[in-house]
């Protein structure tokens, strides 16, 4: 096999979602090519009886790089490559292939969320033998590979059809073009109740479902319309793939799924709506004037889903949720007499908990919600949910969330995000924030009287592994938290983010701004937003 030589790129180190750039920065030569390798050093053992799984949401570069990627593997002697037909493989597929076939692991090609595009962005990320994210330890030892490569294996070959399922020999490697909806569709068929959904389906019922031009569009046809038999072949929206996501951000929020929401706040809209961010890992949950936020989701799921959906007949483990997220699924939990562990921002942390049993679902804020049937946020698994949730109940998205406050209470939540933000900037003000965090234990802050103060450090009860600054919580005595760390996907400065939660047990109507006011002010105060950053407001409210 051909070793190429390299020289290291300096900041190839993955952040909370795998290495993700801008574009133009991945296709500066030999820089995939150095990461992919560095990837294939760090692992263990013999590869050659191995399966190395490769696939992408679809965007621009996905095809050029995955050329490069599959050469690479075969340079490695990986004994079988599954590339996904037409490059299109969602996140939470990759886990369903990796963990179906027992692949050795796998690369998703994808910055979920961020726009595509020459001018956008790019991302790999490396999955494990349990079809989950590489934890931080390993996400490490690629990094530090990545500092002192100096040759990559590869071998000489035409590029493949990526478009034609089939199977050609390279070297000692088996390269298999297979079909990415197969696997996915039958996880989904051996948890939900099709025939009672497809039933709901035609009882008039109307959902619809926002692909927002990423990889999801081709699972929900095939579910919704060929497995699930919906009448309505207009359910799936924006169902094509499109290497730039037809210019948008495919971003499933209030925010960048904007025409998305406003389809369902019609009095005559769908009694239902989903939506997906490009790599298929995140969702957003409407009904009709109805926005369900994620920590809600995650509850409200975790509420119904042994009642509702045959894969959970029997009862939940445990519950996860990221720190940031609401503690709404904390009372579910609570009630239910279940744990419930608070675990960093990014899915790799939840990877141990569920490998472990001892969690059935989890979730975070930003719109991430899943389950033990696999080890990656599933957004049309979580659109499925709530079909059956919905299905089981035969209430509204909106009642199936009112009689969950008047029976749980309801946390108001909501996430700021400062982007942009000068990167040396922002590191001072978390240093400074850190720094007053001792001073705050015991202070009333615009009434509220702060019970803990720290910056939130994780010990994985699996592996006994640490967590150190991963965000900084200032709890209130009533149930009121406030939330802040910087963003570890972003490709432009830092990002703030910026996390508020207010507890209330009586189901009142208040705005959820106004609700959250006061413990927006007390952050801007502490933080200093508007005399460091100049500014007044966050750049995204979700
Ligand atoms: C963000 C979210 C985090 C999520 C991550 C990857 O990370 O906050 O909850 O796991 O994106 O999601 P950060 O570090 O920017 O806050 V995805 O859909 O990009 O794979
Ligand atoms: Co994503």
């Amino acid at each position: 096999m051909p070793a190429i030589p390299t020289n290291p790129f300096q900041d190839q180190r993955p952040g909370t979602s795998g290495l993700r750039k801008k574009t133009r920065e991945f296709q500066q030569p030999r820089y995939v090519e150095n990461f992919v390798q560095s990837i294939f050093d760090v692992l263990e053992g013999d590869v050659r009886e191995k399966t190395l799984v490769i696939g992408g949401d679809g965007r621009y570069y996905n095809r050029t790089a995955i050329q490069t990627i599959w050469r690479i593997a075969a340079g490695n002697g990986f004994g079988t490559i599954l590339v996904a037909r037409g490059c299109i493989l969602s996140t939470p597929a990759m886990s369903a292939v990796i963990r179906k076939r027992s692949a050795l692991g796998g690369l998703i090609l994808s910055a979920s969320h961020n726009p595509g595009g020459e001018d956008g962005d790019f991302g790999i990320k490396y999955n494990t033998h349990n079809g989950g994210p590489a934890p931080e330890a390993f996400t490490e030892k690629i990094y530090q590979r990545t500092l002192t490569i100096d040759r990559y294996l590869t071998v000489e070959h035409p590029d493949l059809d990526l478009d034609k399922e089939g199977a050609v020999t390279v070297g000692d490697s088996k390269i298999i073009i297979f079909d990415p909806l197969e696997d996915y569709t039958a996880l989904m068929q051996s948890l939900f109740d099709f025939d009672a959904l497809s039933e709901y389906l035609k009882t008039g019922f109307r959902m619809t479902f926002d692909a927002m031009h990423g990889s999801t569009g081709p699972y929900a046809h095939h579910i919704f319309e060929r497995s699930l038999g919906a009448a309505d072949s207009s359910i799936v929206m924006r169902g094509n793939p499109l290497e730039d996501f037809g210019g948008g951000h495919p971003d499933p929020n209030l925010v960048y799924a904007a025409d998305f929401v406003a389809k369902l706040n019609t009095p005559d809209g769908p009694d239902f709506g989903a939506a997906c961010d490009a790599d298929g890992d995140r969702n957003m949950i409407l009904g009709r004037n109805f926005f369900v936020s994620p920590g809600d989701s995650l509850a409200m799921i975790a509420e119904h889903v042994p009642d509702c959906v045959p894969g959970y007949r029997r009862g939940l483990m445990g519950v996860a949720r990221s720190l940031p997220t609401s503690t709404a699924v904390d009372r579910v939990a609570a009630a239910a007499g279940i744990k419930c562990y608070e675990t960093p921002t990014g899915w790799k942390y939840f990877g141990n908990l569920l490998d472990a049993g001892l969690c059935t679902l989890c979730g975070e804020e930003s719109f991430g919600t899943g389950s033990s049937h696999m080890r990656e946020k599933d957004g049309l698994w979580a659109a499925l949910c709530w079909l059956s949730i919905l299905a089981h109940t035969r209430k509204s998205v909106s009642d199936v969330a009112h009689d969950h406050w008047k029976k749980f209470g309801r946390s108001y939540f909501q996430r700021h995000d400062y982007e942009g933000l000068d990167s040396a900037a922002a590191a001072k003000m978390i240093e400074d924030l850190r720094a007053k965090l001792p001073s705050l234990r015991d202070q009333t802050l615009s009434g509220m009287l702060v019970a803990v103060a720290d910056d939130y450090c994780y010990r994985d009860p699996v592996d006994q592994s640490d967590t150190e600054n991963s965000g900084i919580r200032i709890v209130f005595t009533e149930g009121s938290r406030i939330v802040c760390r910087l963003s570890g996907t972003g490709t432009e400065g830092a990002t703030l983010r910026l996390y508020l939660e207010r507890y209330q047990k009586d189901l009142s109507d208040d705005d959820l701004g106004l609700a959250l006011s006061p413990l927006s002010q007390v952050a801007h105060d502490l933080m200093e937003i508007k005399r460091r950053f100049g500014l007044d407001g966050p750049t995204l409210v979700t």
